[in-house]
């Protein structure tokens, strides 16, 4: 079974291809940047966005939209996180958490599905830590500085797969829907 993934991330497609991997979807990469719907929550973003994009892919497809939500910060970057990575990136972040002691922050993801006729979302999150400095080589975006079980995702390479929240909004997904 093979479905497609619209992102301009390949950090995400990599993710997700290996993910599909084991559930035998092989997940193909149409590299598009499209039109991010703005809103409040993931849900109402990913939903809408999926939404413009059938009317101009005619097969089915899926997006995700994902995000980190540091409780510090009352849930910044959030929604916003894909913005402020191209703006003040992880060096930002870490400035933005000099002397707070909560550290506590979440991975969301959320995957829209467009099957040819309507579209459906799947959620997953995991819990972590923002670390004092950024760790490691792996990974993309904020891995460096997000702490997981004493490790950042940048220094878990391919074992942050199996507790990612895009492992979780997949597995959701592809469980859902190719596993019936
Ligand atoms: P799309 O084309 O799929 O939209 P994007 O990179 O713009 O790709 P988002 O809008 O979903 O993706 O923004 C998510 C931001 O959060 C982006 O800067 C990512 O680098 C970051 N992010 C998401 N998942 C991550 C993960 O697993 N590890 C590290 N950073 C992540």
């Amino acid at each position: 079974m093979k479905v497609l993934f619209i992102t301009s991330n390949r950090g995400k497609f990599e993710e997700a291809r290996k993910i599909g991997e084991k559930y035998g979807v092989e997940v193909e990469w149409k590299r598009e940047e499209y039109e991010e719907y703005q809103g409040n929550s993931l849900e109402e973003i990913a939903e809408k966005s999926a939404m413009v994009l059938s009317k101009k892919i005619g097969e089915p497809f899926f997006i995700e939209d994902s995000g980190l939500f540091i409780d510090a910060l009352n849930g910044f970057p959030g929604p916003y996180s894909s913005y402020v990575f191209k703006t003040i990136g992880n060096e930002g972040i870490l400035k933005l958490m000099e002397g707070k002691d909560n550290r506590e922050a979440r991975f969301i993801a959320v995957v829209a599905y467009f099957d040819g006729e309507k579209i459906s979302t799947f959620r997953g999150e995991v819990k972590g830590e923002i670390s004092k400095e950024m760790r490691g080589m792996h990974g993309f975006g904020y891995d460096p500085i997000f702490l997981y079980d004493g490790k950042t995702f940048a220094e878990m390479g391919d074992e942050k797969n199996k507790v990612s929240h895009r492992r979780k909004a997949l597995e959701n997904f592809f469980s859902s829907i190719f596993n019936q």
